[in-house]
């Protein structure tokens, strides 16, 4: 698609506009107890100190062996951070804290059910679940340093104790979204290599048993059709007898893994220290095309990033309650959820299920409950929340320090409700723009340093120094306020090493657009490409826009218009598939997907429909379109291409523009009055 035609259809051309707000601050009580109180760590973090300015967040982790060369850029794109030293992951978030906080809740688990028990796994357990997990891994599923295992875990602590010892180990965990359908699985499954899967009986959604290993017998069918064999499929078991009575276990390749690890009760097994640039973790995300990429984050760069972030911006301090309502299956759980807090010390928690369930109170009684101080959500969270139970907070109880809003831009008035309801006037917001590839913060204010300015991300954050580009490459001048493509000039490291398999698509896709000389070595040549729209406003703050790409954000989740198009095309009966964002109160935005037919079939609900769950089966249910309208053919321009802009203008009740020069424009008349009426 031409680079014009892709700027017309992104997100950022749907964007909300507001003005300029005013300022928030903290208060002294705030600042008197904060980890980051320094002003003069962006002076400590400028460019002048790059790359030495990241030697305070490696020293924030135990080394086996401590590095020699903080950055190697002689792989250029691909940046080598804290090259020569050696670490184990899991030895910081676990076996470090065991001296002094042993009986320390590291986990407390919330699960929807409010009958079911609330667990509370302290460090020493933590500890020994980790242990025998990783000798598990180790001696019966065969894995070693480097492998890859591919996870696919609803929120339940089993989660992150199967992170861990993946990690203690040195085997690569790829987490996938447990909310994703087997097929999805199935992709992450052949794309990574693995050969064993760790998943799950059954967990509860919105009040519902969710039977989850059927969707593993899937990602096993499906996988092997793609010359992948899973050997193993390790079934945590939550409800025994519940639905596995319905989803037969395959004997020679599925496992209880409660069963299997009576075996190694009472194990101990060493961290494996490795050399800070192995990969820990993929993570795939959704891009511009229709396969979704693998990005490999290193063990040194992302855990020091990520715990740096964790102490300065969500001032996590080892007595805090923490909690996160991310899924641990995204980029925020990782980070946010598993790696940063627990490397602090911190008290994180998991809540299994729906924010509103069973009804709008359930969050500030977990809240209350818990004693949580400090609290980490997305604005489709908080809108939801607002909408079903505006009054709600005040009637509970506990007092929050510290907030944090993620994933997609946030209104101001909600931005507002969040402070004064949620927050009870009281609490300190932090507004952290970011991605799966950054593996931590890019933009966010430092809580008690810089002013919150509601709809705004902040300045960059310490070490991270953004830049604004037009669509021909010129910078754009500081705080000029005008929306351009965001990049960030430096590395940093928190940053993605790769996409996995692929190094041509990682340099093509994030930094061939703005590099300024292909065969430098200097990182200044390299500036890497977020894919967002973003404004600059006089005082430094950035807000963001939306993405200039063909990524839609619904509810905080990046969904690839192309792999949704991709999977409607499965359906035989479709000729042509094109989806666009369309605006939504709760979620941000949805899909809305247009579809052409082949020749001799009729449109009918029934045919809408099933492309509808094909594409809820290929991908996951957070795909669902908002409608598929089955046109009779889809705007063109004379070349052929379809205009998603006209369509996109469409569904959201916007000006078309002029149409004229389309080769069908008497098609939008026709299109318009389906969907608008
Ligand atoms: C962490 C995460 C990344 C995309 C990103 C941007 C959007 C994230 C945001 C935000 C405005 C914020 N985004 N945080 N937009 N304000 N505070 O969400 O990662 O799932 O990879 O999504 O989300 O468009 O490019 P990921």
């Amino acid at each position: 698609m031409a680079e014009k035609e892709v700027m017309e259809t992104s997100e950022a051309q749907i964007a909300v506009h507001w003005g300029e707000e005013e300022y928030y601050h903290p208060s002294p009580q705030f600042i008197a107890q904060a980890n980051m109180t320094d002003a003069d760590i962006y002076d400590r973090f400028s460019l002048d100190n790059f790359p030495n300015c990241f030697k305070e967040y490696a020293d924030l982790l135990d080394w086996y062996e401590y590095w020699d060369t903080i950055l190697d850029t002689s792989d250029a794109p691909c940046w080598k951070w804290f090259v020569g030293g050696k670490i184990n992951a899991s030895y910081n978030c676990v076996d470090r804290h065991l001296a002094k906080h042993k009986n320390k809740t590291a986990i407390h688990f919330v699960p929807e059910l409010e009958e079911e028990k609330v667990e509370h796994v302290t460090y020493q357990e933590l500890y020994v679940r980790v242990n025998e997990m990783a000798a598990l891994l180790q001696d019966f599923a065969g894995l070693k340093k480097g492998d890859r295992v591919t996870l696919h875990l609803p929120m339940s602590p089993e989660l992150p104790i199967t992170m861990l010892a993946c990690a203690r180990l040195g085997v690569i965990h790829s987490q996938v979204f447990g909310g994703f359908s087997g097929k999805s699985c199935a992709d992450r499954i052949v794309d990574s290599g693995s050969n064993v899967l760790i998943t799950m009986d059954a967990y509860y959604r919105g009040g519902k048993l969710i039977d989850h290993k059927e969707k593993a017998d899937t990602a096993f069918e499906e996988a092997k059709k793609e010359g992948q064999t899973v050997d193993k499929v390790l079934i945590w078991q939550r409800y025994p007898g519940k639905v596995s009575a319905e989803t037969p276990m395959v004997e020679g390749r599925d496992y209880f893994v409660n069963d299997v690890l009576k075996d190694y009760y009472g194990k101990r097994v060493d961290p494996v220290p490795v050399p800070a640039e192995d990969p820990l973790f993929l993570m795939y995300t959704s891009g511009t095309t229709g396969k979704p990429k693998g990005c490999q984050h290193s063990t040194g760069g992302y855990l020091a990033y990520v715990t740096g972030t964790s102490k300065f911006v969500q001032d996590i301090h080892p007595e805090d309650v923490y909690w996160c309502m991310a899924d641990i299956g995204w980029i925020t759980g990782h980070s946010y959820i598993v790696y940063g807090p627990l490397s602090l010390g911190a008290s994180t928690v998991i809540y299994e299920g729906v924010p509103t369930y069973p009804d709008a109170g359930r969050c500030w009684r977990i809240a209350q409950d818990l004693d949580v101080n400090i609290f980490h959500t997305a604005p489709t969270a908080i809108r939801a929340l607002r909408k079903v139970g505006p009054d709600e907070p005040a009637k509970y109880t506990y007092h929050f320090k510290h907030m944090t809003t993620v994933g997609e831009p946030i209104e101001p008035e909600v931005w507002k409700w969040y402070h004064k309801e949620v927050g009870k006037g009281e609490a300190i917001i932090v507004d952290t723009w970011w991605q799966t590839e950054t593996g931590g913060f890019l933009c966010s204010t430092l809580p008690a340093l810089t002013p919150m300015k509601p709809g705004s991300a902040g300045p960059g954050m310490p070490g991270i120094h953004p830049i604004i580009y037009d669509e021909d490459g010129n910078e754009l001048p500081a705080g000029a306020g005008k929306a351009g493509n965001i990049c960030i000039q430096n590395p940093w490291p928190g940053a993605f090493q790769t996409i996995w398999g692929d190094r041509d698509r990682f340099v093509t896709n994030y930094y061939e657009r703005y590099c300024k000389n292909p065969d430098s070595k200097d990182w200044r040549d390299w500036p890497y490409l977020t894919g967002d729209a973003a404004t600059q406003a006089e005082d430094g703050y950035y807000r963001i826009l939306g993405r200039i790409d063909d990524v839609i954000n619904v509810s905080g989740h990046r969904l690839g218009t192309k792999e949704i198009e991709s999977a409607a095309l499965v359906v035989p009966e479709v000729a042509e598939a094109a989806v666009v964002p369309v605006a939504h109160d709760i979620k941000g935005k949805e899909p809305d997907l247009y579809v052409s037919l082949k020749p001799g079939f009729e449109a009918t609900d029934e045919l809408a429909a099933k492309v509808s769950k094909t594409i809820v089966d290929e991908i996951g249910a957070i795909a669902r379109p908002r409608k598929v309208w089955l046109v009779s053919d889809m705007p063109k321009t004379r070349s052929g291409k379809i205009m998603r802009r006209v369509l996109g203008a469409i569904s959201n009740k916007a000006d078309v523009g002029d149409v004229m020069t389309l080769a069908n424009p008497e098609i939008v008349e026709e299109i318009t009055k389906m969907v608008q009426g």
